[in-house]
This record gives C-alpha cells, structure tokens and sequence, in this order.
C-alpha cells in the first residue's frame, strides 16, 4: 500500500479529551474517530488491527473446537422476559420499539438468543456438547463511557456459549475455554492472568476475568507475584482431554488472584508471603462463566438424559472484549513517540520510508522492496509522500509498525538500505534484498 492512495488521518494535535495513553495513541494514529459518547467509526488502521484480532479469536477457538454462529443485534424483549433478565437488566440495556410497537433490545450479551436456539434444535444428550460462539457488536448504555475503546458503549464482543448434560462436563468446557483465551491472549502479545471474580448480570458466582496488568486499568487487583512468571507457550493440549485442561485451570489458578470485587484481605495475607504480596491495577480483557441451569430452567432448554427423561442443560458463557484488546494491547506496548504493535497484529508488516521522494533510484528501490515484501504475502505501507523524512519518521513511529526499511539516495550508493525495529530503535545496513529475507524470516512464524 502506498501511503498516497491510503486514508491515515494522523493528527498532529493530542485529542484533550482522551485521558489515557492506548486512547490517545488510536485518535493520533488515526485509527478511530468518535461519532458520539462511547461510539466509534473504525477507520482503515483501527479497522485493520481489529480484525486481526478477530482472527486470532476465531483460529484459537476452531482450535478448541468451538463453533461460530451469528445472532441478531437487534433482539425480541419477549425473550429477555422468559429468563427475567428483561427488567433486571436496568438501565445500561438499550431498548426500543419497531413501528408495530413491539419491544426489541439491542444485545448487551446472548446468553437467552442462544439458549432459544438450543431449545428448538437440540433434544437428546447425544448432541451434547455443544459450544456456540460469535464476534458480534453489543451495546451497552454505560454510566460512563470512557477511555475510547475500553469501555465504550457499542463495543465488538466474542460471546460464546456451553451446553452440557451434567456439571462436570459444564466445568470441562469452562476449563477448556480457559485454556485456549490463555493460548488466544499470549498470542497477542499479552500476559493475562486469571483471577476469581464475581457474576454480576450475567450470573453464576463461578467465574474468572483475565486480566492484563496497566497502571490505567479500571480494576484494582491483588495478587501473589509469582503468578507473572507463568506462561502458557507453545505446549501442546488435547482439548478433550477434560484431565488436561483441569491441570492448566489448577497451575493457573493455583496463586492468589482476585479483583477487588472479591479480593479477601485476611486470605491475601494468609497465603501470600509479603515480599510476593502485589496491589495493582489491571484491564478486564475476558470473562468466563458457568451458571448451570440458570437460563435453561427458565426458558425449558432439556435434552432426554440417559434414562430418557428430560434434564435442563448445564450452561456456561464466556467472553473476550475484542475491541478492548486494541486498547489493552497499546496500554502494554508504546513508548512516547507512538504505539509499538506485536508482529502478530500489526495493521502492516513493514513501513517503508524513502528519504528522497522524486529521486528515479529511490523511488524504484522503495516500489522493487514494495513488490516484493507483497509477494511474500505480507503487507508493506510505503511512506511515498513528498515530505521531509523527519515527519516520514514520525509517522511511522506513532503508528506502530514494528520494521521499518529506509531508503535514501546515499545508501543506494553503497548498494545498501536500512532496516530499524520499532521496539529496540536499533539499526543495521544491508542490502535490499538480504532486508526483504530478514522481513520474510521475522514473519515465518506469524
Ligand atoms: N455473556 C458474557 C460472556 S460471553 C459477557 O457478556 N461477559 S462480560 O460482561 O464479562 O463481557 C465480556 C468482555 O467484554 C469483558 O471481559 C470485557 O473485556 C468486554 N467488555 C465488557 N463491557 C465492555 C465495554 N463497555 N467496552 C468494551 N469492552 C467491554
């Protein structure tokens, strides 16, 4: 992509509204613009990153073996009226009504859409289990909408939901969910830990958030510091293998992590030494949940058990704050001349600046490394503007990208370009095509 056909509305100013780091860095770069309190367009950087996301998302849950649906924004009331969510919900539910005057809601989660889906296709335990999940926008009306993508009002969710014939299988697919939202996670780039938390609206009081440690985080956190030194890796893991995944949920669990809404000081200090004893702050990027037959009951979602009689089914709900994650992937990863993106959700692989636009040699070495970092399926944003190569720089910089190839008339003298990590600043002068195979060598394994 060339720089001149792209839309990149980078600002020079800081947006004054924007309180925090990642919400700052996205208005900048150019990557959201907000249309209303908590509303944003996603525009062509943000929308790109987004998605990559998303793709993430969908690869570790195929992997899993979780099946992806997609369910309506707009939901009927009478629904939400079966569970007795619908007048629970308060006032963070936005509702309305269509020109025959019924109710509809646009969806804050779907825990009842998918339980109705189940009920009119599912009858027997042999289809069991069952896991439902889809990336869908939700909305929200909260309180106070703040810090641009982290809590906003219309928000981009993957909600997915377990059905299963008894509790111990309910708690194998919980598990099985907390094993692959880790894998999804460090696959980011990111530590998120598990930590116990509380049901709140959706239900359910076993449950765990994941949290990703940020000074401009909106939970308070406590937790044994040992637990940073986990890391889930590249191990390999049997999904239905319900004694594995129980061993992950016990190595990961095993340490004091609580929010605030659970925390119990008289227990921190009972099973943390104090040298490990940790108070910090940290960004809810994922929920899991199992609630058992709260929706089921109510809504008659059974399937025939083995002795042919129907049994209400074991359910659980679990989900990832998509469009969070930019913002929680930037508060982690940035200094102060812009954001610096994990090679796996880079919005391009490789900036490309040329320091004399105009010139003949320059221009065709920038457009030669162009075509041929695009050959190797990768993404190269050439900086072809005429402009001086500071604000070339900055730009780059700010948006993030983690390689950048410079070309100037002088190095092509010497037959060579140079290629500079974002994240450590450094430098080193090599031919250009020896810098097209370190770029084809860095995103191997991408
Ligand atoms: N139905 C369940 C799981 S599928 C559910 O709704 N869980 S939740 O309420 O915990 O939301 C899941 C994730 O969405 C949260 O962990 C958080 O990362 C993200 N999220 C929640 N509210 C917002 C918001 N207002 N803005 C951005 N992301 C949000």
């Amino acid at each position: 992509m060339r720089l001149t056909r792209y839309f990149l509305p980078v600002l020079k100013e800081t947006p004054s509204e924007a309180q925090i780091v990642s919400h700052r860095l996205m208005l900048r770069a150019g990557m959201i613009r907000q249309q209303a309190a908590g509303i944003y367009s996603w525009l062509p950087l943000g929308f790109k990153v987004l998605r990559k996301i998303e793709d993430i998302v969908h690869e570790e849950q195929a992997r899993a073996g979780h099946i992806p649906i997609q369910m309506p924004i707009l939901q009927p009331a009478d629904l939400w009226r079966e569970s007795g969510r619908y007048d629970d919900y308060g006032r963070e539910m936005l509702r309305m009504q269509d020109r025959h005057e019924r109710d509809l809601l646009y969806t804050p989660t779907a825990e009842e859409m998918v339980t109705d889906i189940f009920r009119a296709h599912v009858s027997s335990y042999k289809d069991l289990p069952l896991t439902l999940y889809q990336i869908q926008w939700k909305f929200r009306d909260e309180v106070r909408p703040r810090f641009g993508v982290m809590r906003g009002r219309e928000f981009y969710m993957k909600d997915g939901y377990t059905f299963d014939l008894t509790e111990a299988d309910a708690k194998h697919a919980y598990n099985r969910h907390l094993v692959s939202y880790l894998r999804t996670y460090e696959r980011m780039g990111l530590q998120a830990i598990p930590m116990k938390a509380e049901g709140g609206p959706i239900g359910g009081d076993y449950t765990h958030e994941f949290l990703v440690l940020a000074e401009t985080g909106e939970s308070e956190v406590f937790y044994d510091a040992e637990i940073t030194d986990l890391r889930f890796g590249n191990r390999e893991i049997d999904y239905d293998d319900a004694g594995a995944c129980q061993a992950v949920l016990d190595e990961f669990t095993a340490r004091y992590a609580r929010t605030d809404d659970t925390h119990d000081e008289v227990l921190f200090h009972e099973r943390v030494p104090e040298d490990r004893r940790r108070v910090a702050r940290g960004i809810e990027v994922g929920q899991i949940f199992y609630f058992g037959t709260k929706y089921s009951e109510p809504m008659g979602a059974t399937v025939q058990g083995h002795d042919g009689k129907p049994v209400p089914v074991h359910m659980g709900s679990h989900g990832i704050g998509v469009s969070r994650l930019l913002g929680a992937i930037i508060e982690a990863s940035h200094d102060d001349n812009g954001i610096i993106w994990p090679e796996a959700v880079t919005p391009f692989h490789v900036g490309i600046v040329n320091l004399k636009q105009g010139d003949a040699e320059a221009d065709a070495a920038c457009t030669a490394l162009h075509d041929q970092i695009a050959a190797l399926g990768l993404e190269p944003l050439y900086d072809d503007r005429d402009e001086r190569a500071g604000g070339k720089f900055a730009t780059m910089d700010l948006i993030g990208l983690p390689w950048r190839i410079t070309v100037g008339p002088r190095g092509l003298k010497n037959g060579v370009v140079e290629l500079t990590s974002r994240r450590t600043g450094e430098s080193e002068e090599l031919p250009p095509e020896q810098a097209v195979d370190r770029i084809a060598q860095i995103y191997a394994g991408h």
